[in-house]
């Protein structure tokens, strides 16, 4: 049966192209979407992408994917510095779990670089543009083999 992972997305990441494209690339989040849709399809997995700017619709996915995902992909934007209801939904989650930020966190303020999802994460991919996603799908099919 064909698995699938939840790639989910947090707050402002609906203006990826137009917010700051110096940090974040010019790429849209729909073209994330679509370059993610590709490789899951290659690597025999399915999707549901996600994005929301608010924290409890978040919480509400993580929710859902206990039943519906094997695997989760998130990039929680600004909420990874900041929400304890988010790691505390990952952490009712047993499958594999891979943050993402399309950003170097750890080159930028100092507020970005404690993130409350890494204390549940199994993987962490940083600065590496949106590639990151397809590095976390690539990343999540293994453990899920
Ligand atoms: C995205 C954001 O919106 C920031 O709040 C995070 C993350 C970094 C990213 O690099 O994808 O600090």
């Amino acid at each position: 049966m064909t698995k699938t992972v939840f790639i989910l997305n947090g707050p402002n990441l609906n203006l990826l192209g137009q917010r700051q494209p110096e940090i974040y690339g010019r790429e849209t989040l729909a073209d994330i979407e679509t370059a993610c849709a590709e490789v899951a399809a290659d690597l025999g997995l399915a999707t549901r992408f996600f994005q929301s700017n608010l924290e409890g619709e978040i919480v509400e996915q993580v929710h859902a994917a206990r039943a519906e995902a094997a695997g989760i992909v998130i990039n929680p934007a600004a909420y990874t510095h900041t929400s304890v209801a988010i790691l505390d939904a990952l952490k009712a989650f047993d499958g594999p779990v891979i943050e993402v930020h399309l950003s170097n966190v750890h080159k930028r303020e100092a507020f970005r670089h404690h993130s409350y999802v890494s204390l549940r994460a199994d993987g962490v991919i940083a600065g590496c543009g949106s590639q990151g996603y397809l590095l976390a799908l690539q990343r999540l099919s293994a453990l899920l083999s």
